[in-house]
């Protein structure tokens, strides 16, 4: 009887280990599939050119938009056009995603956060001067996300519209940004205690130091496009190198 029970026994932990491996194989299968996902997110302000960038990718031609209401996504394949020539950059099409950047709907970037690989993020260079709070705020959000930190997420910030008279240079761009978000950091940290969806956010930066983009876990990079233009090479080289793991 009792050689009967201790069989059981040890019947019901084998089980138990085996059951255990299989699950714990099927997470890391999961996870696996998660990791190989190649979303590239177009997020930014309403107007700053993400439909007209993600217009250009897909059909390889300009379209009119208008604000956007949803999110717009595909695959694609990233050509790059030389002077004689079209050459692929990628054997493989990427994931875009173009968020609308109205104020009501760009939250939805949480949603997509999770199977991104990274994040271009436009400025409409002729109006940065003027709109420098809610662009900053709007960057912090995405830099402080906890999935962008811990994965290390890259963030390219594309200055479109470079071909305006009005558009400040992207290095300017830079130090406008890195102010605004140091300032921002003091507000936002001071109201820390009282956020009721306290993971979310996390400090940015170094604490005793004035911010830089540099002093981030992940890599963010700043250049200066128009994709009216066709003066966008720099995205999808930028997209090419992380897809390549650069
Ligand atoms: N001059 C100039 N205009 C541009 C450029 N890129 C986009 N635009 C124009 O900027 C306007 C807004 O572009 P959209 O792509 O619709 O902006 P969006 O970021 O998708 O805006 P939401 O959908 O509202 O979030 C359009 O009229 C575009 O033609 C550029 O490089 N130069
Ligand atoms: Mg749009």
């Amino acid at each position: 009887m009792n050689h009967l029970m201790y069989d059981n026994i040890l019947f019901t932990v084998a089980l138990f280990a085996v059951v255990a491996v299989i699950l714990a194989i099927a997470i890391q299968q999961l996870y696996k599939k998660k990791s190989a996902y190649n979303t590239y997110l177009f997020l930014g302000l309403s107007g700053s050119g993400k439909t007209a960038l993600y217009a250009k990718l897909r059909y390889d031609q300009a379209v009119e938009t208008h604000t956007s209401m949803k999110e717009n996504e595909a695959y694609v394949r990233l050509f790059i056009t030389l002077i004689d020539e079209t050459e692929p950059l990628l054997k493989t099409p990427v994931h875009i995603v173009d968020i609308p950047g109205h104020e009501k709907l760009r939250f939805k970037f949480t949603e997509f956060i999770p199977i991104a690989r990274g994040v271009v993020f436009l400025i409409d260079s002729a109006t940065i001067g003027r709109s420098v709070r809610p662009v900053a705020e709007y960057l912090y959000d995405i830099l402080a996300n906890k999935h962008v930190i811990k994965r290390k997420i890259p963030v390219l910030i594309a200055c479109n519209k470079k071909d305006l008279l009005t558009s400040l240079p992207h290095e300017k761009i830079q130090v406008l940004l890195e102010d605004e978000i140091d300032q921002l950091r003091i507000t936002r940290t001071a109201s820390l205690d009282h956020r009721d969806s306290g993971d979310e956010i996390e400090f940015l930066g170094y604490e005793n130091e004035k911010f830089k983009f540099e002093h981030l876990v992940n890599k963010v990079e700043i250049v200066g496009c128009s994709v009216d233009k066709d003066e966008f090479n720099n995205i999808k080289e930028w997209i090419t190198d992380v897809e390549s793991g650069y």
